[in-house]
């Protein structure tokens, strides 16, 4: 194979092997697909809007007929566990789904004025660039074109470099399910060729980025110099905070899943377990055996929770965090070939770098706390604010922590954080602007006020 921009060499991280070449695409073949995506989505915006939700469904149906083959490919190029893929696949397919009851319901207003008809009309941006990361290709990637596309836009996607391959085959999937072409197109490449030109195009209206606090702020700065809105999801450091009231057994069992779920490479990872002084030392008992539990290995294997880190050069990273750390204890993970790590739970003071840098991989930084206010106040004692658990059986307080943590999505009892249906995204450094729920589509216009004089 050849490409003007040169090749990409793909790692199957279980294995430490390439298995696959592909294209780094040049700023010229942006703008061809850029200019491809300006034609279709004039096209687009003027179908009946039932014409738009059927499209989406069938899309839909399509991503569902090919689901075990985007999970098997997840896999491959990610080590997600099959298990996980599956789940993630059949998401993707949701999301088109509930997305497909938007544009029938994006209705506008109509506002009492003197001397005529005042109307509302949400109309879309136009062309939206998606910027995602490697950490959960496909899922993210469809929490921004689902809503995209019902809005009325076109979408050009850019997945990481790392992980593209189910990237590109919903990009085909779109097109056997008879989305037209060059509505939602995916362009391989990096970040500073690809993703920059999505921020200095002017035929791109709006931009969705997925990643690193870091290179968020940048593309929110070179956005900022276009004039043009931008929704980002950036990094976080969940609080997952257990009250001496809790469940304990419940609490310590849900612990691994929360923060060993991806290997920890998971924007939402509860990485600080804040556990109540007066019981401290029975929850760390309890979470030693749901470590050691944690099932790490083949991906490829139904009974795996957890597989391998995406590079050896984010393995590096990682393990820099156990460097002089006090080490609680740690699960098992395989020897050899393969990005593993073995899961760990290290104790630490609030102003260790542990506690307040994202690690991104299998490690949870363990601390006291006395009471409630000294709970919340550590739990907004990082410059994130993502996501994040409280454990407690009163009502009471679930109430006060929960309103009182400044993190865009928390759950009380549970550790999720994700559902098509409900809105997610940061408060402080985790992002700017919501995505998916019942106002997903409806972020993905803008408001036209008509007057007609009478
Ligand atoms: P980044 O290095 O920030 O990369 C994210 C995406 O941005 C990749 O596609 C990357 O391309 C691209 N990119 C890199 N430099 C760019 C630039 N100058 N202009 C435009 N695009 C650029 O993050 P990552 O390491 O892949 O992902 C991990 C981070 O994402 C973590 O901080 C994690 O918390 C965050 N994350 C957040 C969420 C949500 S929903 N809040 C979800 C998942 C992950 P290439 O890498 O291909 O060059």
């Amino acid at each position: 194979m050849t490409a003007p921009g040169g090749l990409f060499t793909l790692i199957n991280p279980s294995t430490g092997q390439g298995f696959r070449e592909v294209p780094r695409a040049t700023v010229e073949e942006v703008d061809d697909t850029v200019a491809r995506a300006v034609v279709a989505q004039r096209a687009w915006a003027e179908l009946a809007p039932v014409a738009r939700a059927d499209a989406l469904r069938a899309f839909a149906r399509v991503v569902e007929a090919h689901g075990e083959e985007l999970a098997q490919l997840e896999v491959l190029n990610s080590g997600h566990p099959i298990e996980s893929a599956r789940w993630e696949a059949a998401h993707v397919a949701q999301v088109l789904n509930f997305s497909a009851g938007a544009p029938e319901r994006l209705s506008g207003r109509q506002i009492p004025v003197a001397g005529g008809l005042d109307v509302t009309y949400h109309e879309p941006y136009g062309v939206v660039g998606v910027i995602v990361p490697w950490n959960f290709p496909m899922t993210i990637a469809s929490w921004a074109f689902g809503p995209a596309l019902a809005a009325g836009n076109a979408v050009v996607l850019k997945p990481a470099e790392l992980t593209p391959l189910t990237a590109v085959r919903l990009g085909e999937l779109a097109l056997e399910a008879g989305l037209p072409d060059g509505l939602f197109a995916v362009v391989t490449g990096s970040g500073s060729v690809v993703g920059q030109r999505f921020v200095t195009h002017p035929d791109v209206h709006k931009v969705v980025f997925t990643g690193s606090t870091e290179v968020g702020v940048d593309v929110a700065a070179g956005c900022a110099r276009m004039l043009k809105p931008v929704t980002l999801e950036l990094g976080g450091k969940s609080a997952n905070i257990v009250f001496d009231d809790a469940d304990l057994e419940r609490a310590a069992a849900a612990v691994p899943g929360s923060v060993f779920d991806n290997a920890g490479q998971d924007c939402c990872a509860r990485s600080r377990l804040l556990v109540q002084r007066s019981v401290f030392d029975r929850f760390l008992e309890l979470l030693e055996p749901a470590v050691a539990g944690w099932r790490v290995g083949d991906p490829a294997l139904a009974s795996t929770q957890m597989g391998p880190l995406i590079s050896a050069a984010h393995r590096d990273t990682v393990s820099s965090f156990l460097d002089g750390a006090d080490v609680a204890f740690r699960g098992a993970a395989p020897e050899g070939a393969g990005f593993w790590f073995a899961p760990a739970v290290v104790l630490a003071e609030p102003g260790d770098r542990i506690a307040q840098d994202e690690v991104f991989g299998p490690v949870v930084a363990v601390l006291p706390f006395d009471d409630e206010a000294d709970a919340v106040r550590l739990a907004n004692d990082t410059p994130y604010g993502l996501a994040g658990s409280l454990w407690t059986e009163n009502l009471g307080r679930a109430v006060r922590v929960s309103r009182g943590v400044r993190s865009g999505v928390l759950s009380v009892n549970s550790h999720s954080s994700v559902r098509y249906a409900t809105p997610f995204g940061g408060m402080k450094a985790s992002g700017l602007g919501r995505e998916l729920g019942p106002d997903a589509a409806e972020h993905f216009t803008e408001t036209k006020n008509v007057f007609y004089a009478t």
